[in-house]
This record gives structure tokens, C-alpha cells and sequence, in this order.
């Protein structure tokens, strides 16, 4: 393990061994069962590449009202709880009292990307944002508090725990691109990020 810093976000390379992914993994499975990935679209009605589905209080929406936390699956359901093997992770990253109310799970197949955005959703900025990555190597791009200026980009790697606090927490950022078949972990490729939030 091996941590380093970039603009604020303190990333812990390498802070899961691959039993550790495994065992996240196969929580995640159960939480998929329960809360399939869907694809959220736009309020001007475009599919984002990026599925998604979450664990917890709260998981994130969007349709022609725009983007928020909602407490239930669009298939009407209650959110899953937030698996223990991924509590664990916050438990030692965040140095935050307060416990996550989301954790939400991206899944990048193929081409999928994420565009540089803010998270500025949840009501306490002093709680971070902690990150888990698994499967493929992905390209994480970060800019700063203010839109535009000057980027810097630096490759995630499967096990890699990012946390995103302090001046960091309000930074532009985003995922360019994927290095399909860099890692097995995942059945079908690709990489799934969880993002461990408290929102209220
Ligand atoms: C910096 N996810 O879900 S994780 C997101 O890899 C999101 O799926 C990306 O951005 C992904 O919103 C990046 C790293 C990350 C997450 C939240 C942040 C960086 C952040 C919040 C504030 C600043
Ligand atoms: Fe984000």
C-alpha cells in the first residue's frame, strides 16, 4: 500500500488486496440482486454511459426533475443496506464520526466515461467522499474548486481507496476513459466504483 495525494485527495493505492476486492465483490453481488443497475437519463431525457444502482438510506435519480438522493430503487423498493466489508473501508479512511446514508455503485462497461461534475448534493461538506475502485484501470481527472483551470489525471487501479475531504471535497472531477481488460475481477470487464457518502 502506498499513499499519495493529488490536489487534496489522499488515494491509498493498493489499501485492498485482491481477497479483500473478492469478498466487496461478492457483497456487491447480493446488493445487485436486490437493486439492479439501471441507466440514468438527463433532464433533456440522454442515458448516461455510467449504470447505477446503490446500498443504504439513500441512492441517486435523476428524469426531467433533474438529479437527487432518493430513498428507493426506481422499481419502487428500499435501498439495500450498505455491506459491512464496505463499512469496514470508511471505518478506516474517513476519520469522519458520522456513518455513510449511501454508497452509491457505478458500473463502466466498454466506452462508458464520466464528465468532469461537482458533488454538491449532500447537506455537510465536512463529511469526505471515499472512493473504492475494482476491476479495470480508469482514468480519474481532477480540476479544481472553480470551473476550469488546469486538470491533472491519475490512474486508478483495482483496490485503490480514494478520499475526497477537506479542500478537495468540492473539486471537479471525472472518469475519461477505461483500460478495458487491465484487470479479471470483474466477470465481463470493465470496473465498478462504489462512492461512500453521507448525505443528510
Ligand atoms: C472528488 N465517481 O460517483 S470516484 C461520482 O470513479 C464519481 O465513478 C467517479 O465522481 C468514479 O460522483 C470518481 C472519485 C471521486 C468521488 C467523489 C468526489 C472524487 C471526488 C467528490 C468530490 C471530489
Ligand atoms: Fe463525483
Amino acid at each position: 500500500m502506498s499513499k499519495l495525494s493529488l490536489r487534496g485527495v489522499d488515494v491509498y493505492a493498493g489499501l485492498l488486496d485482491p481477497a479483500a476486492q473478492t469478498a466487496i465483490l461478492a457483497d456487491l453481488r447480493s446488493v445487485v440482486k436486490q437493486a439492479p443497475f439501471f441507466r440514468l437519463k438527463t433532464r433533456f431525457g440522454q442515458s448516461l454511459s455510467v449504470q447505477m444502482t446503490a446500498a443504504g438510506q439513500y441512492g441517486w435519480f435523476s428524469d426531467a426533475k433533474g438529479y437527487r438522493y432518493v430513498d428507493r430503487h426506481p422499481d419502487g423498493q428500499e435501498w439495500p443496506a450498505i455491506p459491512d466489508s464496505v463499512m469496514q473501508v470508511w471505518e478506516q479512511v474517513s476519520g469522519c464520526a458520522r456513518r455513510p446514508e449511501c454508497c452509491l455503485v457505478n458500473l463502466y462497461r466498454d466506452t462508458a466515461r464520466m464528465g468532469l461534475h461537482q458533488d454538491r448534493d449532500e447537506a455537510d461538506f465536512d463529511c469526505p467522499v471515499v472512493s473504492i475502485s475494482l476491476g479495470d484501470d480508469a482514468l480519474f481527472r481532477i480540476g479544481n474548486v472553480e470551473k476550469g483551470g488546469k486538470n491533472e489525471s491519475l490512474w486508478l487501479r483495482s483496490g485503490d481507496v480514494a478520499v475526497l475531504g477537506g479542500d478537495a471535497r468540492l473539486v471537479y472531477h471525472g472518469i475519461d476513459k477505461l483500460r478495458l481488460g487491465s484487470s479479471t475481477l470483474l466477470q465481463g470487464g470493465g470496473r465498478i466504483n462504489l462512492t461512500l457518502r453521507v448525505v443528510t
